[in-house]
């Protein structure tokens, strides 16, 4: 297996990507047109002490889409109607993904893998610079979460080079130096699971070479994209729901992206007609 690094349950691959994958993958990136979500729902109370925001950057979802508003899946409780079908991956990913999930049959052990275990959702995060009233504000870092998919989580990044690290949980005030850090290059695979780097910390995206001239596609507007990181999860195909089947009120709460989504993709154009 070509230049693997490797700590405990932690590998990264660099120059993973092939030079056409890269190409095939910005290609595809050209066609889909990412938006903007506010975290809560629209006219309805705010959970108490939160406030509306927009999220910091915007998203893409395919296989399932998790809309901020009808907040995160979050197993063992919060499993239904938070994962919406969403289109199915390109053929590049679709190949790239059957070399992923081989690499982590092989890598880890059958105890970190769940049963049914399949790559089959993926977020696609753009980070760079948002343009506020003349201004670049930066938005290429991420805060300190967890991925509550179950399973080896693998991600795929392009663009700028960014500083992951996984830290421990912490109570305010107090400071901790990073478990691991890993710089996550263009081209490159990242691979965690098991459950200290699943479930016992957390990661964060720390901070980013920058790079004044790269602007990724797609062209999103009042937006510079910089990186671009694909990551990949597994959600058991049972708490996927179909658009037409979500109940109310989260079908009222989604149906403006996702006919914001049916502007340019043609999966989420007879997702809605299937309601109508
Ligand atoms: O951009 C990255 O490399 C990390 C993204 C991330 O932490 C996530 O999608 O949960």
């Amino acid at each position: 297996m070509p230049n693997a690094e490797r700590n405990g349950r932690h590998y990264y691959f660099r120059n993973y990507l092939s030079r056409s994958e890269r190409e095939r993958i910005v290609e595809f990136l050209t066609t889909i047109a990412p938006i903007w979500e506010l975290r809560y729902p629209e006219g309805r109370p705010l959970p108490p002490g939160q406030t509306q925001r927009r999220l910091l950057r915007p998203v893409y979802w395919l296989g399932s889409w998790q809309f901020a508003c009808l907040d995160y899946y979050r197993p063992p409780r919060h499993v239904h109607n938070r994962c919406v079908e969403a289109e199915p991956f390109p053929p590049v990913l679709a190949e790239i993904l059957a070399d992923v999930e081989a690499r982590i049959r092989r890598l880890f052990p059958p105890s970190d893998i769940p049963r049914g275990y399949r790559l089959n959702t993926c977020l696609v995060n753009f980070y760079g610079s948002r343009l506020e009233g003349g201004r670049a504000v930066d938005t290429a870092r991420v805060g300190e979460h967890r991925d509550f998919e179950p399973g080896p989580v693998a991600s795929l990044s392009l663009g700028e080079r960014a500083l992951f690290q996984f830290v421990a949980p912490r109570r305010v005030g107090e400071c901790n130096p990073p478990l691991l850090s890993q710089w996550l290059e263009d081209g490159s695979l990242q691979l965690f699971g098991g459950t200290l780097y699943k479930d016992r910390v957390l990661h964060r995206v720390q901070r980013v070479t920058r790079n004044p001239d790269l602007d990724l596609p797609p062209r999103i507007p009042g937006f510079r994209t910089r990186r671009i990181n694909f990551t990949f999860r597994f959600v058991p195909d049972e708490h996927v729901v179909p658009f037409a089947r979500l109940p109310e009120p989260a079908r009222s709460d989604v149906i403006g992206y996702v006919s914001e989504l049916a502007q340019r993709s043609r999966f989420f154009r007879a997702a809605l007609d299937t309601k109508r």
